[in-house]
């Protein structure tokens, strides 16, 4: 028998049950309840807006020992489980009605099977532990973009990074009231070992579409557990496709064009292809690193970050590639750091150009140089994927329209992968739909030494949103190209490649040929320059690189390695397009018929230059077109 919400008050602490009672919300109740019943906790707390709350959270990561103080004032670490450091793909699975089919690129279960596994993988988890039921608005509060959610977790790590990555939402509840859909998200670690998640061979995370509502347990690293990042995003791409917007897996940039002018782009790239990198660009300002929402607004495109904060990837952050945040990293404010190394209560990592020490403490308990895992394998003094967490509010280029409730009006959309011998390092799209059929469409990231797996595999991932796609893609691609349908001036769409080799292997372009890159779309979507017409898309003419090379990084830009760069490369674009092809053909039913035809488009006038120029064709030789 279910024991009603009533029965449950004496676990909560002084204040919490009446904080719960005040919203009114019999949906949120009758959640609660049942997942008190499901997970029996000895005691909750309820995090309102207030600033003790949130304090309360913080002492408990440290009290509980999922997070230890370092010697800069702020600073904690947390460990993940030796087998708990990234993204679980294959354990994350959507709980689909018996009649709905997603095809073979999404991971799904029947949903009664799934909610009877998980229900039963959570039954009494919380004895003995605290519960946290926590609020938060996804967006900026009091805006269109706000969706409300809550958050029950047993991990104060978790609780903590959400109060770092995401508004407060408490009040947005009371706002929006008991008629809004709110986005309901359960946690439990599981048993822990040595303060991590033990049975992580029972970890799963399952997405039930039909509540709203995200399930994870037995595991702890952020992508699995912090229920505001991909697990609500999942939720957010079905509730955005019903509504007529837009979810996406995209940074949110101002690029700082010639005199005052300021115009902001999205970014979509798959994990480690150099989103958050390009999102943090000196001399540009940052709106967001990882998810945005998009929304028509009085004919006009406009984007939100999800987020306030920022779980980055803390590999190669240096004080000479990433001098921002290497200063908000080393200097008193709140970051947690995750999978790091700590000696002396000093956090080091992979690629911080420092002197590594010898010993220390990492994900895999006490560590020493030359340690190895039971396959052998030696384990670094940091993880590759280790992070770390911080307001964005905490870096000096944040923007100053980050909290703005409409957001700010997107010109241009980036999307670029990690490819080694196709695109140019940077071009424009024809128009809205060639952009995306033609760069959004077909994303592939090749794999690197940091995942599992062999390197250098390409994977298909659309948007770079495949791994959070939850409904069918060909619905996703036309919801993308009928988006802009009323938008006055529609953005421009670019594609970028920051990791073009040459024959012999080596990189065409430098680490900070980004920042280039991003001034000269600023420049193409103020219609400020003109470019040369290629069969994939609009590529700068040498002569304005060379100026903007020049200003931006004061080097002088070579005309032997733009033709190097820019060179088109006619047999890897015609695989491309035929791997693709086979994709969309084989594997997604329902793929827009206009997609098949731009690519055969595309392939046709690759066809035709190729006949005519060979298959390697320098951007010199194909013909200048005034803008
Ligand atoms: C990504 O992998 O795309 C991330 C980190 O942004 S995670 O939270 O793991 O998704
Ligand atoms: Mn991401």
């Amino acid at each position: 028998m279910q024991k009603r919400l009533s029965s449950f008050k004496k676990i909560f602490k002084t204040g919490s049950f009446e904080a719960l009672e005040s919203l009114k919300n019999p949906e949120l109740n009758a959640f609660i309840e049942t997942y008190l019943n499901i997970l029996q906790p000895s005691s909750v707390f309820v995090r309102t807006d207030a600033n003790e709350d949130i304090d309360y959270i913080r002492k408990r990561a440290i009290e509980s020992g999922e997070e230890r103080r370092l010697n800069i004032e702020g600073h904690t670490c947390h460990f993940d489980g030796y087998h708990d450091q990234g993204r679980d793909k294959d354990s994350t699975r959507y709980l689909l009605p018996k009649n709905v089919v997603f095809g073979p690129h999404l991971n799904a279960m029947d949903r009664q099977a799934g909610l009877n596994e998980m229900h039963g993988l959570l039954k009494d988890v919380m004895q003995g532990k605290e519960l946290y039921i926590l609020f938060f608005c996804l967006g900026p509060t009091g805006s269109v973009f706000s969706i409300p959610a809550v958050q029950l977790t047993d991990s104060s790590y978790v609780a903590h990074s959400e109060d770092i990555l995401y508004r407060r939402g408490y009040g947005e509840f009371k706002r929006l009231g008991k008629s809004e859909t709110f986005f309901k998200l359960v946690h439990s670690a599981g048993v822990l070992e040595n303060g991590v998640s033990k049975d992580t061979d029972r970890r799963r995370i399952y997405i039930d579409l039909q509540d709203n509502k995200v399930m994870s347990v037995n595991t702890q690293y952020g992508g699995n557990t912090i229920g505001l990042k991909k697990l609500s995003m999942r939720l957010a791409i079905q509730k955005s496709s019903n509504e007529g917007w837009l979810t996406e897996h995209m940074l949110i940039m101002g690029v700082h064009g010639p005199g005052e002018r300021l115009t902001y782009f999205t970014g979509a790239f798959p994990s480690a292809c150099g989103k958050t990198s390009t999102a943090m660009l000196k001399g540009e300002t940052i709106v967001g690193d990882d998810i945005a929402y998009l929304r028509k607004i009085d004919g006009k495109l406009r984007a939100v970050n999800v987020e306030k904060g920022i779980f980055g990837i803390i590999r190669d952050v240096n004080p000479e590639d990433d001098p921002l945040i290497w200063e908000a990293l080393t200097s008193p404010r709140e970051v947690i750091f995750s999978n790091v190394l700590i000696k002396d209560g000093t956090p080091y990592w992979l690629g911080d150009k420092r002197e590594m020490p010898n010993d220390g403490m990492n994900y895999s308990g006490a560590w020493r140089k030359g340690k190895k895992d039971s396959e052998g394998k030696e384990i670094t003094h940091s993880h590759p994927n280790a992070r770390y967490t911080i307001g964005l509010k905490e870096l000096a280029n944040c923007d100053e329209k980050l909290e703005d409730p409409n957001g700010v009006e997107i010109k241009g959309v980036i999307y670029g992968g990690r490819d080694s011998d196709t695109s140019v390092p940077v071009q424009q799209a024809f128009d809205w739909d060639h952009g995306i059929l033609t760069m959004g469409s077909t994303l592939e990231s090749e794999t690197t030494a940091a995942t599992l797996g062999k390197a250098g595999v390409r994977k298909f991932n659309l948007m770079s949103n495949l791994d959070f796609m939850a409904i069918p893609l060909g619905k996703y691609i036309r919801n993308n190209l009928e988006f802009v349908k009323g938008v006055r001036n529609r953005p421009a769409i670019f594609s970028v490649n920051y990791f073009l080799k040459d024959k012999e292997g080596k990189y065409l372009t430098g680490m900070h040929d980004k920042r280039v890159w991003v001034k000269w779309m600023e420049l193409m979507v103020n219609d400020d320059v003109e470019y040369i017409k290629t069969p994939t898309g609009y590529i700068p003419i040498y002569n304005d690189l060379r100026t903007l090379f020049k200003d931006i990084l004061g080097r002088d830009y070579m005309e032997e390695d733009y033709i190097k760069q820019f060179t088109l490369r006619i047999p890897e674009n015609l695989a491309k397009i035929d791997r693709i092809l086979k994709i969309y053909a084989n594997d997604v039913a329902d793929t827009p018929k206009v997609l098949f035809e731009t690519l055969e488009e595309q392939k046709k006038r690759l066809i035709e230059v190729k006949e005519k120029y060979g298959d390697y064709v320098e951007p010199l030789v194909l013909e200048k077109v005034s803008s």
